[in-house]
């Protein structure tokens, strides 16, 4: 059998090829081999597509491309999501998230992650998709007394907007009694100091510790 490493470069591989069929297989050999699907995704399919993601700047891959390759890793994550779900063996409330993309990107990916670890973790999770405009972030908080807004920014160009969610929870009143995260990419622990967001997470597990650290 295989071992857990040769399986996550399969994995990594495969999104390469932009074989879907193959990601899938590969997720369902990683689920027989009891191989942690969240390693699955992060050190293979992930490292997969920042891969394309480089190759597609430097210009020897083209958009084609990088939907081919983010469909074939949303097949994977596809099939390794029951699994993930059965592994949480918490069922314990720890609060409401809502969550999005941000107005003008389309990048879903790693908030689809992320929604899903938080889901996993006890989190009720509110996801508003992708291309968010700010006010429905603001509006929905409101509406389910949300205890933290997180936002996803895949681009320089669209990170500029996770400070307008900072802006608006503040002129709506509701900044005091909220946390907000940031993640995507192009977002640091710097950029979030800079806009006043309370936490910034690298990846899905970092975001479910600093929200587990938060809400006990
Ligand atoms: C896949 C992809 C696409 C797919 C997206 C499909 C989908 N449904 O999401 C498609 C083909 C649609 C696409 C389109 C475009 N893309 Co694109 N894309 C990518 C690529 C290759 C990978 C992104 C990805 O899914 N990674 C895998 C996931 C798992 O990783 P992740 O998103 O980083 O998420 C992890 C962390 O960041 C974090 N995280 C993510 N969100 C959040 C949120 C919170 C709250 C937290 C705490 C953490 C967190 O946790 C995740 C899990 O570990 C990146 C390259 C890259 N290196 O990022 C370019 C990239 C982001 N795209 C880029 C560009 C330019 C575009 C286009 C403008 C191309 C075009 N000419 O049309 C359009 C954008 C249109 C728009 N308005 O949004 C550029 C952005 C450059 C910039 N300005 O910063 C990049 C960086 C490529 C490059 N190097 O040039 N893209």
């Amino acid at each position: 059998m295989a071992t857990k490493e040769e399986i996550i470069q399969k994995g990594k591989a495969a999104v390469l090829d932009f074989d879907e069929d193959a990601v899938k297989e590969v997720a369902k050999e990683a689920i027989d081999a009891g191989v942690n699907p969240a390693e699955l995704i992060e050190d293979g399919f992930t490292a997969a597509m920042n891969e394309i993601g480089d190759q597609f700047e430097s210009g020897t891959l083209f958009l084609p491309h990088v939907i081919a390759a983010s469909e074939a890793m949303s097949a994977g994550v596809e099939v390794l999501t029951p699994e993930l779900e059965k592994l949480s063996a918490e069922s314990k409330a720890r609060g409401t998230v809502v969550i999005g993309t941000i107005e003008g990107d389309i990048h879903s990916i790693g908030k689809d992650i992320v929604a899903t670890m938080l889901k996993i973790a006890g989190f009720d999770i509110i996801d508003l998709g992708r291309d968010v405009p700010v006010k429905d972030y603001v509006d929905k908080a409101k509406e389910k007394n949300a205890d933290v807004v997180a936002s996803s920014a895949l681009m320089t160009t669209t990170m500029i907007t996770q400070t307008q969610i900072e802006e608006q929870l503040k002129e709506a009143g509701l900044r005091d009694n909220i946390k907000t995260m940031v993640g995507g990419a192009p977002v640091t622990q710097d950029w979030a100091n800079k806009i006043g967001a309370d936490i910034y997470a690298e990846n899905s597990g970092d975001a479910v510790n600093k929200l587990k650290a938060l809400f006990p």
